[in-house]
């Protein structure tokens, strides 16, 4: 298919590469130049690499630029065609994508939200996850560039939904991980080895995903970002506003984005957001340390 891929940071450039990869056409674009695609032609603006193509995906850091990049000067919006699909694998509010649907409606083109998960690993080798909101029929269309990106996708409801989705999932991460903070903290400084913890964890119901992925980080003292601090503080800020458009009270998440907004002010937000360990090792006087760390 012809692809228009618009946003080339850690997730997009791994994803444009993986669509050229598998044979599509691809036109590529990013605020920043001078990033490339192997197999993919450079585009000026977002109007240019848009000319043409039957899709495009955009993958930016926020609603801001999600806006910007389709309705800005030079945006995807001088280049609309009846038929063409729209699909966005940010992760931005579910309002504003519902009313950059509708703009877009107007001249024929469809729009789906594809936020992801699976992280830097999961874009490079087209593992994937998409949480996708849109008619099944537009979906349907998208499959051969889903499949070129990811594993599994998962169709929540129409043009939204998937960033709806999102927003709840990554509440859960980013609890989920506080919670193994927390814990490990507090062991430690109660004289618990930390490694002793993370192996009953491993063995019990306490078990999660993000602590399997996140643990072995952790204790290695490793935060380089995976998911940066300053994207998962970003998605907590959308979840809460979401939260608060829908007129839904989220106590725990409020408190957890104060511990983010700490951690911004102690400079970690281009650190992963495991990071946020730090602060609570500052507050207990401690550190979280594997052996061999
Ligand atoms: P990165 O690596 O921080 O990349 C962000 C990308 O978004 C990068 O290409 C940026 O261009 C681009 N960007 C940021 N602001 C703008 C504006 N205003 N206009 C156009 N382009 C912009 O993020 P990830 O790839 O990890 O994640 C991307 C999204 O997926 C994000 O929503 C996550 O939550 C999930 P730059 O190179 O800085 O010029």
């Amino acid at each position: 298919m012809r692809v228009a891929f618009l946003g080339l940071g850690i997730m997009g450039h791994a994803m444009a590469s993986n669509l050229a990869k598998a044979g599509h056409e691809v036109a590529v674009w990013n605020r920043t130049p001078g990033k490339q695609v192997e197999g993919a032609r450079d585009a000026a603006t977002p109007a240019a690499a848009a000319q043409g193509a039957e899709v495009v995906w955009l993958c930016v850091s926020d609603t801001a630029a999600v806006e910007s990049v389709l309705f800005g000067p030079d945006g995807v919006e001088k280049s609309l065609a009846e038929g063409m699909i729209i699909a966005d694998s940010s992760t931005i509010s579910p309002s504003a994508t519902v009313k950059f649907a509708e703009r877009v409606r107007a001249k024929g083109v469809a729009y789906v939200d594809a936020p992801m998960t699976g992280s830097k690993i999961g874009a490079g080798n087209g593992t994937l996850i998409f949480m996708v909101g849109g008619d099944e029929a537009t979906i349907e269309r998208l499959k051969p560039l889903f499949a070129a990106m990811g594993k599994k996708i998962f169709r929540m409801g129409d043009t939204g939904k998937g960033q709806a989705t999102k927003l709840a999932m990554n509440l859960q991460i980013a609890l989920i991980f506080e919670g193994f903070a927390e814990a490990l903290t507090l062991a430690t400084k109660l004289g618990v080895e930390p490694q002793q913890l993370l192996s009953l964890i491993e063995a019990t119901m306490v078990r999660s995903g993000v602590v399997d992925y996140k643990g072995p980080f952790v204790l290695q003292r490793d935060f380089t970002p995976n998911f940066p601090l300053r994207l998962m503080h970003k998605d907590i800020r959308l979840t809460l506003e979401a939260a608060k458009e829908a007129r839904v009270k989220l106590p725990a998440l409020e408190t957890v984005e104060e511990i983010y907004e700490m951690a911004t002010e102690d400079g970690h937000q281009d650190l992963d957001y495991a990071a946020t360990l730090t602060l609570l090792e500052k507050w207990a006087g401690v550190q979280v340390k594997g052996e061999a760390a």
